[in-house]
């Protein structure tokens, strides 16, 4: 397994769809594994593929406290087959966008179709933080992130310390 670099706002690839996969091979597998290690190095309770620029509809998760007890979560080509009428707030953070976090509201509760990592097809029903983070994720796959739900001048607030954060690191890094 290996940890792989996650790709920080802005940046083309962020904003781009993710395409389905035709098959679950061992490859596949890898890549699942190295998004999980990348995640929790981070440390993180979701990634995406596409945030270590691999444009495939690929999700690791995993929300449990404990270290200790890992309960990781792969989801291939998830579908969210319903959401409940009623919303919730919670303050969500990405680790595209480091340092930044905001209250988002969205549908409570959802219901996903996927295929597991046997390669098996599942449903699974979700609220609450796991909810939050299957639909934050579900996002990425589309190109979406969670600042495209502030307002404009929110949003552009944070791009522009994301883009001034890069520019620092480069000078470092030079
Ligand atoms: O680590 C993460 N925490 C988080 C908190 C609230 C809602 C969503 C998330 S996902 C995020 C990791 C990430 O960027 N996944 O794409
Ligand atoms: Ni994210």
């Amino acid at each position: 397994m290996s940890q792989r670099k996650i790709v920080i706002e802005p940046d083309p690839i962020l904003r781009k769809k993710s395409e389905n996969l035709e098959k679950v091979d061992d490859d596949i597998r890898r890549l699942l594994d190295d998004m999980l290690e990348t995640m929790y190095a981070a440390p993180g309770i979701g990634l995406a593929a596409v945030q270590i620029g691999i444009l495939k509809r690929l999700i690791v998760i995993d929300i449990s406290k404990d270290k200790e007890k890992k309960d990781p979560i792969f989801l291939i080509n998830p579908v969210i087959i319903s959401r409940s009428n009623q919303t919730s707030i919670h303050e969500e953070g990405c680790l595209s966008l480091p340092g930044h976090f905001a209250e988002i509201e969205r549908p409570d509760g959802c219901q996903i179709k996927f295929i597991d990592y046997n390669g098996k097809e599942k449903k699974l029903s979700a609220n609450g933080l796991l909810s939050t983070c299957i639909q934050h994720e579900v996002d990425h796959l589309n190109g979406v992130l969670f600042i495209d739900y502030l307002s404009k001048l929110k949003k552009d607030m944070i791009v522009k310390k994301l883009v001034k954060q890069k520019k620092e690191l480069n000078k470092v890094i030079l």
